[in-house]
């Protein structure tokens, strides 16, 4: 048995119970691919994450990748060398790739839900295989030559990265100093450093491609002013041999908190001799063109996020099962009574019921994601519209990154803490899902950046379209009288807090109107921004909870003894959710309105 446990249960609720999947597989572009077939995948994946690809996590953990300076080289620990070919061998990386590049183009809901089961298992491993993800990009983008670069690097399990970050570019990438220099025969030579790029060596490939942003000489600051450079290690020959290693050397691997077994490099173009780059697509686009990555990679690392909560529940709910500690409150003052196992103690189900029903939320809110972006795939195959559902994925992408991993991080303390003094062990996974769940919060843009994100680019520049919509969309249902009328309270609970989260950006508008004629008075929506992402977060997570409910107490009677017990948790964790996490927006609310420009103008000494 390895660390990870999966639900695969709950993602077939999901998959098939809530969001109906069922319905657009056998379909148009997923013509070829089948409920049953679907359902095969994800049983196969979850065989292979929670056996193979799990092994190696602790072991990588304690035995991290090794960097030799001299041949600027990384040596991978050999049991994740194995889940890895593993996992390639088996093929799945597939799943996403489009049909003319040897892929399955499988929905996005399927293919998120069986990523969440390799991320929760091994999450560097993953990332290692995002190399014929980023080729298919790259395909996308690319000139001709570019194509077939990408189609080699598909077809020989090359590795890839995603190469923004330098020293004094972090959130702030257009402030990127890397440069282009363009050479007569039309390719690039690039020169300067950039750190902290994930998985830029190992020896698990025989090639790995950046795709860099560098500013060509003259170009403009800031983001607009940088284009998308591709620069693999080796240069292909014309025959497709691997040809001459190019000027983009690893110079030091960072020695991290978590996440050990994934490369985090500091990689150097063009110091001993140049860096040869391809500009992609013949065009200076770069911020537009790495952003595709950085949506698909905004998404992992929520779901890696969630994935690693729900695994963290799932082995605290297992310790709880079987600790015994204590006697029952009621019997508290009986010193002879039974000793109870720790589920029966009042703070653990607090505890408990608040990991599953975030766990549960956080996961229903990625294939609730995930399935607009499965709208998105069919109306681009039938060659229809998809703006609107296109802005409300857009609305969604920084609560499942910015909500998913904040509330991941927080709420795997809340599992340790099940643990007691063991879970504080390197005997139990948890320790190391905390310090491999905390980078979440970071990269791929911080919380704050999220935060950002949302409020100005997915709400305001949307003219509040998307977020209207969604709102609309909730307050419906919490208005029906879907659930028998037995979710009345709950519906009550969810109307109060639409109302509660839409008065907030009412006053976060206010601010960003009211800075026309007051700079000043956008701080107030920087003070709120972070506010915002975890509330709006809190009320899409409570419809999804309820919507779930829904469906359970339709089926709950008259269901098997496993399929009571399931529906009869999800009614519950619904049911909690609405009581004891949605009331708090009134206080959120009440905390926004009152904003003041009180520690925007105190003095930094003061801090
Ligand atoms: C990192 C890597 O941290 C972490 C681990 C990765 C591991 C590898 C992952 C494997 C993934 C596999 C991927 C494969 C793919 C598979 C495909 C499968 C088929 N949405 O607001 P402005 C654009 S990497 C879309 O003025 P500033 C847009 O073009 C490091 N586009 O920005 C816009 O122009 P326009 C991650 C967006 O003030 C332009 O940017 N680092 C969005 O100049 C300018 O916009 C970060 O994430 C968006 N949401 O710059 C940096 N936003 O407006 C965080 C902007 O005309 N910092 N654009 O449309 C930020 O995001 C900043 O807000 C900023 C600000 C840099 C954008
Ligand atoms: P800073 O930008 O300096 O931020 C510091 C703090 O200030 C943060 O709390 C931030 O939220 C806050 N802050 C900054 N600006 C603002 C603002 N305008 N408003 C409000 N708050 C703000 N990058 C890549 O290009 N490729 C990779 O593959 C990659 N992998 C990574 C792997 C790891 C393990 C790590 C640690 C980083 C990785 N990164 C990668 C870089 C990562 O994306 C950056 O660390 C991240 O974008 C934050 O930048 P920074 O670290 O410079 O922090």
């Amino acid at each position: 048995m390895t660390h990870y446990k999966s639900n695969l249960r709950d993602l077939e609720f999901n998959l098939f119970e809530v969001f109906r999947r069922q319905d657009v597989l056998g379909t148009g572009p997923f013509e070829e691919l089948d409920e049953d077939t679907a359902r095969t995948i994800l049983t196969e994946v979850d065989r292979l994450a929670s056996g193979v690809v799990a092994e190696s996590f602790a072991e990588a953990d304690r035995n991290p990748p090794v960097f030799d300076a001299k041949t600027h080289s990384v040596a991978m620990p050999e049991g994740f060398k194995r889940s890895y070919h593993a996992y390639m061998d088996a093929g799945w990386y597939n799943l996403d790739l489009p049909t003319h590049l040897g892929g399955i183009g499988a929905p996005r809901s399927l293919v998120w839900a069986a990523s969440e089961m390799v991320l929760g298992a091994n999450p560097a491993l993953h990332m290692y295989s995002g190399g014929p993800g980023f080729a298919s990009i790259l395909w996308h983008e690319g000139n001709d030559a570019q194509k077939h670069f990408a189609e080699l690097a598909i077809e020989r399990g090359w590795g890839a990265t995603m190469v923004l970050t330098e020293p004094d570019a972090g959130s702030d990438v257009g402030a990127g100093r890397t440069k282009a220099v363009r050479q007569d025969d039309g390719t690039w030579h690039i020169e300067g450093v950039k750190r902290f790029i994930t998985s830029a060596e190992h020896d698990m490939a025989e090639n790995i491609f950046h795709l860099v942003l560098a500013r060509p000489e003259g170009a403009k600051s800031g983001t607009k002013g940088l284009s998308l450079f591709l620069v693999p290690k080796f240069l292909v020959n014309e025959d497709d041999s691997l040809g001459e290693r190019n000027g983009a050397h690893v110079t030091n691997v960072e020695h991290k908190m978590g996440l050990k077994a994934s490369t985090t490099c500091e990689l150097t173009f063009g110091a001993d001799h140049p860096a040869i780059g391809y500009l992609v697509g013949d065009r200076h686009d770069g911020i537009r063109q790495m952003f595709l990555v950085i949506e698909y990679a905004r998404m992992m690392v929520g779901t890696k996020a969630i994935a690693t909560l729900s695994t963290g529940y799932l082995n605290a709910l297992a310790y709880a099962k079987e600790r015994v500690q204590g006697a029952d409150l009621t019997q508290m003052t009986d010193k002879s009574a039974p000793r109870v196992t720790i589920t029966h103690h009042p703070d653990v189900r607090r505890s408990l019921m608040t990991q599953k029903a975030y766990a549960e939320g956080l996961r229903a809110l990625v294939v609730y994601t995930a399935s607009q972006q499965d709208a998105v795939q069919i109306a681009e195959h039938e060659g229809a519209d998809h703006s609107d559902v296109e802005a409300l994925n857009d609305l969604l992408l920084p609560l499942v990154k910015g909500v998913g991993s904040e509330r991941s991080y927080a709420l795997l303390a809340e599992s340790l803490q099940t643990l007691g003094g063991s879970g504080y062990l390197q005997d139990y996974p948890i320790e190391q899902y905390i310090r491999d769940a905390k980078i979440d919060t970071l990269y791929e843009g911080t919380t704050a950046i999220q935060a950002q994100d949302l409020f100005f680019r997915k709400i305001v520049r949307n003219n509040g379209q998307a977020f209207g919509a969604l709102m609309g969309e909730i307050k419906e249902f919490a208005g029906s009288e879907a659930g028998n009328g037995r979710l009345k309270e709950e519906r009550a609970a969810l109307t109060d807090a639409v109302a509660d989260v839409e008065r907030i950006v009412e006053v976060m508008v206010g601010h960003a109107m009211a800075s026309a004629e007051d700079p000043q008075s956008l701080y107030k929506v920087g003070l709120n921004s972070t506010r915002l992402l975890l509330g709006l977060g809190d009320v899409v997570l409570g419809w999804l909870l309820l919507r779930q409910a829904e469906v359970a107490l339709a089926r709950v009677d008259g269901a098997g003894a496993a399929d009571t017990d399931f529906y009869t948790g999800k009614i519950a964790a619904a049911r909690f959710f609405a009581d004891q996490v949605l009331p708090k927006l009134a206080a959120e609310r009440r905390i926004a309105e009152r904003v003041t420009l009180d520690i925007m103008e105190l003095p930094e000494s003061a801090f």
